[in-house]
C-alpha cells in the first residue's frame, strides 16, 4: 500500500494512513477506542462520538475483531495510550470484513489446542508469542547461512525427488515419477559428499528432508528442515568445530538482534548462548555414564543404540551441549568412515543438547573399494548407488560433514514442547494440509 506507516514509526505530529487487524474495540460511551494492530505492534485509534462524523464512528466502531482496516489521520501524543501515541481518524476503511465467528482468539484471552491452532495459522500467527517463534527462526537461519559463509562454505540446493534413500530403507516416501518408482529424499547425504568432492570443496544447504517415522512424537516431524554442511579435506574432529560454531552462532544472533521476540516468550531473562567448547564424550564414556546414573532398566552394552530414555539421562547428568564420538561402526550408515585399523570404531558422531540429538556427521568413506564394501554390508546394492559411487574413482578427497535439524535447534533453543511449534505447517502422520 501506498504512503503506509507502521504503527511502531507513528511519531506525534505526522499525518498517518496506518493499516492491520481490529485487534480490539473499548467502547466507553462517548469516546471509544479501536486498536490497530499490525506486524510491529498496535496502536489506539480515539472516537470522539459527538464531535466526529456518524459514518466515521459507526465504520470504526462496526468493524469485527481481526476486520483489515486502513486508518488516516493525525497522530498525537497521548501518555494513556498503551504506546503514549493515539491516531485521531479523519477516514477509516474496512478493507476486509472478518467473520465476528472466529476460530480462534488471537488475542491469546482463550487458549486454544495445538491442532486447533495448526487448522488456522494464519489466525494463530496474529499472537505474539507465535510471530516471535518465526521471526526467531528467520534470525537463526540468517545466523547459519553468514557463519557458514564466513567458513568459505558455498551455499547449493539439491535435488529432493531421488531414485534411492540412504539413511535406512524404512523411512522412505515413495512416489510415481513418469510411471517410474521414485522417493523423496531423507537427506541431501550423497549429493553434498558429491559436490564436497568438486573445487566448491565446502558447501551447505538448507533445505527439507522427508522421513516416513513411524513414530508420532513431539520431536519428529515427517518433513523437516535439515541444515547440512560437508568439507574436502576436513575430519571428524573439524566438522564437529564446524558444527559447534553454527549452532553457537545460531544463539549469539538471537540474542543480539532478538530482544522484543525473546520478551514475547517470556524468556528474555533467562535466554544464555552457550559458552566455551561442547565436551566431547566417547560412546564408551557416554554409555559408561549412562550406566553410573542408574536410570536405566537395563544396563547398556556396547554395540546398543541410545534410547531416548538414555539420552535423557546423559542429557541430565551432562547439562548442556555434548558431543557423542566414536560410534561403533555396525550402527552407523555405510558413507562413515572407520578409524584407520579400527574397523569397529567410527569417525560417526552426535551433537547432542540436554533435551535430544540435534545432530550426525562424521568422516566419510572416500576410498571407493571400502565404500562399496560398506553398501554389501548393510545390505544396499551398490549397483543402484554407481552414480555416486562412480565419482569416487576420481580424485575424491577425504571429507566430512553432518546434519543439523533445524526445527530441533530452534525447539531446544526456545524450550519449546513440540516441534510442531517451530514448523508454520507441520507434516506429521495425521496432518496433510494446511
Ligand atoms: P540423521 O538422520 O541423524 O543424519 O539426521 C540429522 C538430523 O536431522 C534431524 N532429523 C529430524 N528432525 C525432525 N524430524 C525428523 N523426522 C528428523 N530426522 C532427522 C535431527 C538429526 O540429528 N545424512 C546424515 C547427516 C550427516 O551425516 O551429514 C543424516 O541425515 O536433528
Amino acid at each position: 500500500m501506498q504512503d503506509r506507516t507502521y504503527t511502531a514509526d507513528a511519531e506525534p505530529g505526522d499525518e498517518v494512513t496506518v493499516a492491520g487487524w481490529v485487534h480490539e474495540i473499548r467502547d466507553l460511551g462517548g469516546i471509544a477506542f479501536l486498536i490497530l494492530r499490525d506486524s510491529t505492534g498496535r496502536i489506539q485509534v480515539k472516537f470522539e462520538k459527538d464531535e466526529m462524523d456518524d459514518e466515521l464512528v459507526e465504520t470504526g466502531l462496526g468493524a469485527a475483531r481481526e476486520s483489515v482496516v486502513s486508518v488516516s489521520g493525525a497522530v498525537e501524543e497521548e501518555p494513556r495510550a498503551p504506546t503514549g501515541v493515539e491516531v485521531v481518524p479523519e477516514t477509516v476503511e474496512v478493507i476486509a470484513p472478518a467473520d465476528p465467528e472466529l476460530p480462534l482468539d488471537p488475542s491469546g484471552k482463550v487458549d486454544a489446542d495445538l491442532s486447533t491452532r495448526l487448522d488456522n495459522r494464519t489466525l494463530d500467527l496474529r499472537k505474539p508469542d507465535v510471530q516471535a517463534v518465526f521471526e526467531i527462526r528467520s534470525a537463526m537461519l540468517r545466523a547459519v547461512r553468514e557463519r557458514f559463509r564466513e567458513l568459505d562454505a558455498t551455499e547449493i540446493t539439491t535435488p529432493k525427488i531421488v531414485a534411492t534413500g540412504t539413511e535406512g530403507g524404512t523411512e522412505l516416501f515413495p512416489i510415481t515419477y513418469f510411471g517410474r518408482e521414485a522417493f523423496m529424499n531423507q537427506s541431501p547425504q550423497l549429493f553434498k559428499q558429491l559436490a564436497a568432492g568438486s573445487n566448491l570443496e565446502r558447501v551447505f544447504e538448507i533445505g527439507p528432508i522427508f522421513r516416513a517415522e513411524e513414530h508420532n512424537t513431539p520431536r519428529h516431524l515427517n518433513e523437516a528442515t535439515s541444515i547440512d554442511f560437508e568439507g574436502a579435506y576436513c575430519d571428524d574432529g573439524d566438522a564437529m568445530d564446524v558444527a559447534e560454531e553454527v549452532v553457537t552462532a545460531a544463539y549469539e544472533a538471537i540474542a543480539e538482534e532478538c530482544a522484543d521476540e525473546l520478551d514475547a516468550l517470556g524468556l528474555d531473562e533467562e535466554f544464555a548462548v552457550p559458552d566455551g567448547e561442547f565436551p566431547r564424550l566417547t560412546y564408551e564414556e557416554a554409555i559408561e555414564r549412562i550406566n553410573a546414573t542408574g536410570e536405566l532398566d537395563e544396563q547398556l552394552v556396547w554395540g546398543d543404540d541410545l534410547s531416548t530414555e538414555a539420552e535423557k539421562a546423559l542429557g541430565e547428568d551432562v547439562g548442556s551441549h555434548y558431543f557423542i564420538t566414536n560410534w561403533p561402526s555396525e550402527i552407523k550408515p555405510f558413507y562413515i568412515k572407520d578409524h584407520d585399523g579400527e574397523p569397529d570404531l567410527s569417525t560417526g558422531f552426535d551433537l547432542m543438547h540436554p533435551r535430544m540429538e540435534l545432530v550426525s556427521g562424521g568422516q566419510r568413506e572416500h576410498r571407493e573399494g571400502q565404500l562399496i564394501e560398506g553398501f554389501e554390508q548393510q545390505g544396499l546394492d551398490p549397483d543402484q548407488f554407481e552414480y555416486y559411487t562412480k565419482m569416487f574413482k576420481y580424485g575424491m578427497p577425504p571429507h566430512a560433514g553432518f546434519g543439523l535439524g533445524g526445527e530441533r535447534l530452534l525447539m531446544t533453543i526456545l524450550g519449546l514442547d513440540n516441534i510442531r511449534e517451530a514448523v508454520l505447517f507441520p507434516r506429521d502422520r495425521q496432518r496433510l494440509s494446511p
